[in-house]
């Protein structure tokens, strides 16, 4: 394929429910849809992740945007691209940005797809019909609303629960829930929110038999996190810290863990996460797909990922209206038995919706790719 045109479509949607995490609060998913087209007339869908503030990762939308189209963008001008998994050798000059370097790969695959006639998930070679899923759910005001909002979603069926905490919102939320829940999959996810002077409320929840404990420390404390995993039952899952198989490899070297939260968008796209999947697979390593808030097209992508074999536990990955009050996808993503359903027609399997992509739309931008 030859590509020619590349449109950035500029989005803000509300989240029907703000999200606050120990970062802050999100209220909007601001995000960049991209469309990729090539000479023969096909296109392509990915989606832009970084968030609004450095503070997740290092990207912003605006920065992410900027080096999609100062710098990689002009990477892909005059190529003659014959499979997706070019892209990452062409983009290996640019250092980190893997968000802006997922959108444009995954929108690229989208596009093979369609060409080929060929599902991502039988592109990438995942397997069934179902993943299972389970939710995450952001800091609550107070315990009483929280029970609430954990057991509105175990009663929609989704299979796991992730909640989100922070110094002075953890062991109290963790116990109160595990007591109205006994029997759930529960795990608790920090956002970097603690350092070693905590280890005594972290060690606290070995308690309350949680299946993991994602991202306690800082993004580069692998030597802190492998610290702490040798002193808790629990195991500790990396987010933040992951950007590539490298740092995976690390991370097992060091012990510093015993599950990944694989991001397709933190590692800078589905080549890198799938020798992710299978170097985990193969070294012991429990990984599942986490998420970023996505709205339909990013989630499509995620789905098909979560369908491989590696893929042993729930991830991040609800139902479009757990996020939006309407999609950019149709038919939109829906629970069924705790499970997402995985699409199988060519490339991302699901049609945009143009008139949510418009009513949602800020700014609209063109890059040309003719190479004259
Ligand atoms: O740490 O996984 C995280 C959302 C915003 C920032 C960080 C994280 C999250 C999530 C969302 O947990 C998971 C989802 O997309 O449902
Ligand atoms: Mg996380």
């Amino acid at each position: 394929m030859r590509l020619t045109k590349v449109t950035l479509y500029q989005l803000e949607m509300p989240l029907v429910t703000p999200f606050r995490t120990s970062y802050g609060v999100m209220e909007n998913k601001n995000f960049t849809l991209i469309e990729v087209e090539d000479s023969l007339g096909y296109k392509g869908y990915g989606e832009l992740e970084a968030f609004t503030v450095p503070d997740y990762t290092e990207e912003t939308e605006e920065t992410a945007r900027i080096i999609l189209l100062r710098h990689l963008l002009p990477l892909l001008k005059g190529q003659e691209i014959q499979h997706p998994c070019e892209i990452r050798s062409l983009f290996a000059g640019i250092r980190g940005n893997e968000m802006a370097k997922s959108a444009i790969e995954t929108a690229i695959w989208d596009l093979y797809g369609r060409q080929e006639g060929k599902s991502i998930q039988n592109l990438i070679g995942g397997v069934g019909e179902q993943v299972p899923v389970g939710v995450s759910i952001g800091i609550q005001p107070d315990l009483e609303q929280l029970i609430q909002v954990v057991a509105a979603y175990v009663a929609e069926g989704y299979t796991r629960v992730k909640l989100k905490i922070q110094p002075g919102f953890d062991v109290e939320p963790i116990a109160a829930v595990r007591k109205h829940f006994p029997d759930l999959r529960l795990m608790a996810d920090a956002n970097s929110a603690y350092t070693r002077l905590d280890l005594a409320v972290l060690k606290a929840l070995d308690l309350y038999n949680l299946e993991m404990l994602e991202q306690p420390f800082g993004v580069r404390d692998f030597v802190d996190h492998a610290w702490l995993q040798r002193q808790m039952v629990t195991r500790i899952c990396l987010d933040e810290n992951i950007r590539c198989l490298g740092d995976v490899q690390l991370a097992k070297e060091l012990g510093s863990c015993r599950g990944i939260n694989l991001k397709l968008s933190r590692v800078g796209g589905i080549q890198e996460a799938i020798d992710i999947a299978e170097y985990c697979q193969q070294n012991d390593l429990l990984v599942w797909c986490g998420g970023m808030l996505e709205a339909g097209v990013g989630r499509a992508f995620n789905i098909a990922l979560a369908s491989r074999a590696e893929f042993k536990f729930p991830g991040d990955i609800s139902a479009s209206n757990r996020y939006f009050k309407e999609d950019i996808i149709q038919p939109e993503f829906q629970l069924t038995a705790g499970t997402m359903t995985v699409p199988t027609a060519d490339g991302i399997g699901v049609a945009i919706n143009w008139s949510v992509v418009e009513r949602y739309c800020l700014e609209k931008t063109t890059y040309e790719l003719r190479s004259q």
